[in-house]
């Protein structure tokens, strides 16, 4: 695997030359999607992340798409940190059905020192078990992006999630360069940056290039790298948005690994809606990461078993942590 850091990343993608890439006959965009992903992966190991929602509800943020934002009428119960133990024992678990990375996300607008304090204890436990860990926590403070790191944190997840000209009209209460200013301070604490997006809000396809443009901008580029189809939950002002094309997120997808070659583009929010076919498209449009497991932080995702059958279809594995021995993968 190429290390990012280390990687010339100087081609240029301006929005121009992404739309361009999404104006490609469907055909040619998946070849040219393809030889990418195998120049820098193999091309049927897939990485496996499972979600949970340590801090569910009550957000302060009105993100349009959000089932936890205070502002919307969605149903969701309010709920206070998770206990440590309940945590621990769920990444056991979930380490023991697959998954390699444990995400921990909570609703806040970003932590306050108290509750970082809690999540520290989390990262470490976790770590402990020999996952990999990734938090998303919202807007982080000078000095603690450090701190996550000192507990060993290896992601942290914080995305763009559309065009800077649309930001305004999905969210209000916070800014595009709020976001970068955030994910200036997790790359310089040293931890990997996990940061995508999502699609099907209603943006034209003009914003989805330029979102991708941002995003393959970043120097270095993200680790990871998720891309978000709409989940409408009733409630959410964007609910009532019209469906995105799958093919569209094919393509998002197509074009997120053309233009980020060596990071992981993880299949993300959605999954359970597109169904196996398309699914499969996004694998072959160079998607090599999913969340694992039947919830993702408030809704469904594909049971074990449902993907463990797709992954069977489609010949595909899970993907070994970097550097450990396959016998202990
Ligand atoms: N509060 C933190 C933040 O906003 O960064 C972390 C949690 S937030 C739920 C993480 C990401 O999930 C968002 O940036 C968005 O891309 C995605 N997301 C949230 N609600 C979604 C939905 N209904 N459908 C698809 N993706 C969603
Ligand atoms: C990301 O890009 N997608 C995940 C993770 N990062 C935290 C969250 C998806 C949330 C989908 C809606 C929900 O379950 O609440
Ligand atoms: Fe809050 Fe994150 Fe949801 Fe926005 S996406 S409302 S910041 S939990």
């Amino acid at each position: 695997m190429t290390d990012l850091s280390e990687m010339n990343t100087s081609q240029v993608w301006n929005q121009a030359a992404v739309a361009a890439l999404f104006e490609l006959p469907f055909n040619d965009l998946m070849f040219r999607a393809q030889t990418a992903h195998r120049e820098h992966f193999d091309a049927n190991a897939v990485q496996m992340s499972t979600l949970l929602s340590i801090k569910t509800g009550g957000c302060s943020e009105d993100c349009g798409y959000c089932s936890q934002s205070a502002r919307h009428d969605t149903g969701l119960e309010r709920e206070k940190l998770m206990a440590i133990d309940e945590v621990v024992a769920t990444a056991k678990a979930a380490r023991d059905s697959g998954a390699t990375r444990f995400c921990m996300g909570a609703a806040w607008r970003g932590p306050k020192d108290k509750d970082l304090d809690g999540v520290i204890d989390m990262v470490r436990q976790v770590k402990a078990l020999g996952m990999e860990t990734c938090v998303t926590l919202g807007m982080l403070k000078d000095g603690q992006a450090e701190k996550l790191k000192d507990a060993g944190l290896d992601y942290y997840n914080h995305n763009l999630d559309t065009a800077p000209e649309f930001y305004g009209q999905v969210i209000t209460t916070h800014t595009f360069d709020d976001r970068l200013d955030t994910l200036r301070q997790v790359r310089e604490a040293g931890i990997s940056v996990c940061c995508g997006g999502i699609v099907g809000l209603g943006e034209t396809r003009a914003m989805r290039a330029r979102l991708i443009a941002e995003l393959a901008c970043l120097n270095p580029q993200p680790e990871s790298v998720p891309i978000n189809m709409l989940v409408k939950v009733p409630g959410t002002p964007l609910s009532v948005e019209a469906d995105l094309d799958p093919l569209e997120f094919v393509r998002t997808i197509a074009v997120a690994r053309i233009t980020m070659p060596a990071s992981h583009v993880r299949l993300s929010a959605g999954r359970r809606e597109l169904g196996e076919a398309v699914q499969a498209l996004c694998f072959l449009a160079g998607a090599n990461s999913i969340f694992y497991g039947d919830k993702l932080l408030t809704t469904g995702n594909p049971d074990v078993e449902a993907d463990q059958i797709l992954f069977a279809k489609l010949g595909l594995k899970p993907e070994p942590v970097k550097g450990r021995r396959c016998a202990e993968a």
